[in-house]
This record gives C-alpha cells, structure tokens and sequence, in this order.
C-alpha cells in the first residue's frame, strides 16, 4: 500500500502514526504542498479534490483521512476498531465531530492563521478570523473537556481510531498558540493519546525537533 502525503499535515500524520501502531507497511510518496504538488495531473487523478492524504491499495484509492483510518483499522482485527456497532458508531461520532467542528471552526482556522500563513509567507494573521475561532475552540474544548472527566479515552475504556482523529491537532498546540490551559482533561488525555506508539516513528521533522 501507498500513501501520498505531506508529512508535517495531521491529517497525514495521524494515518502514517496508525499505519505504525497496526505494523501494517506503508510506502510513502510526498506531496509537497509547497510546491502545488497537489495540483497536478497524477495526483488529481487520485484525488479530484487535490488533497492529501490519499491511500493506495492496488487499484483502490482512498481520500479523506478518517475514512483511511477506519480502512486501516478494519484491515485486521484490533481493539481499535471494535467489532461493535454502538463502538463503532460512538468512534464516528468524535471522527465526525473532528472534521465538521473541532477541526474545520476550532483549530484548522488557528493553524492556517498562526502557522500556515508565516510558513507560507502570506501576510499577517486575519484577526477577525481568528476570534471567531478562539470562540468556536472554547465551545468545542468545552465538551471535549467536559466529556474527558470521567473517563480516560474517548470510547470505551482503551484507545481507539477516535484517539488518532481527535489528538491530531493537538501536535500543533504549542506552534499554534491553542489555548489549552483551561481544559486539564484534554491535556492529561493528550499526554496519553500522544504516547501510543506510533506517532513518534512518524514525526515529522519539526515535530522531533518540538
Ligand atoms: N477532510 C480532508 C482534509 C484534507 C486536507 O485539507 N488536506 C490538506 C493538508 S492538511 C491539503 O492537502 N491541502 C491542499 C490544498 O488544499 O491545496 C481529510 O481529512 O483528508
């Protein structure tokens, strides 16, 4: 199997850290965002969309990175994708969540602001943009938070894909100035999110170097 990336995305790294932990190979292929590698005709044809990360597995190709995930969890079995429907559909739930709201209003916005802008070179930060997530992280932390106190993972009582969708973004706290300081529980539950295997064999560079 192949996947096309760019590694210091958490949307690659997640995959690339899960791939890690289930021992399944991956050959990797870079896709240097930087360099509009995404907008060229052998990646569109993989995905129309002209987005990373994209999953190969023979003449199957797979975007959208949560569904990666549960394909690479429903590879084998593992207790990380439970045979269970009520489990299974408590994961999508936090998968959907990371995407529609933790991601796409909370944090994404903050990265793009804080980090992808000065990387890229494309101006000051937009600080109307940025309130307007500092507002949605509140909400969104509130019950990330709120639903961590009594319980160590999101789903059931050990990790599971959810930990891979959701802690994600969370590698991206310091550099991205997340107000993380008023949620306790989401810092203690990262911490352990954070010391699965496989997300440090998959450091991206800056990541290490943190
Ligand atoms: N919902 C998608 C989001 C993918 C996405 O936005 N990928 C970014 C990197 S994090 C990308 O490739 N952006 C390139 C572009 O928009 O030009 C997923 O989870 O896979």
């Amino acid at each position: 199997m192949k996947l096309y990336g760019f590694p210091p995305s958490p949307n690659t790294w997640k995959v690339r850290a899960l791939a890690a932990h289930l021992d399944i190979p991956l050959e990797f292929e870079m896709v240097d965002l930087t360099q509009g590698d995404q907008r060229t005709p052998g990646f569109l044809a993989l995905n129309p969309a002209g987005r990373t990360p994209v999953l190969v597995d023979g003449d199957f190709a797979l975007w959208e990175s949560e569904a990666i995930l549960q394909y690479l969890a429903g590879l084998r079995p593992t207790p990380l994708w439970p045979e269970n429907a009520q489990m299974r559909a408590d994961i999508m739930r936090w998968q959907s969540w990371r995407l529609a709201h933790w991601g796409k209003d909370a944090c994404e916005p903050l990265v793009f602001e804080r980090v992808v802008k000065r990387f890229m070179d494309l101006g000051l930060p937009d600080e109307a943009a940025v309130a307007t997530a500092m507002a949605a992280f509140e909400r969104e932390a509130t019950v990330l938070d709120g639903h961590l106190a009594t319980r160590p993972f999101l789903v059931g009582d050990g990790p599971t894909i959810a930990e891979f969708s959701v802690a994600s973004m969370l590698f991206m706290a310091e550099m991205a100035d997340l107000p993380l300081a008023p949620y306790p529980n989401i810092r203690a539950w990262f911490a352990r999110a954070a010391a699965l295997p496989g997300w440090a064999e998959t450091a991206p560079p800056a990541a290490e170097a943190a």
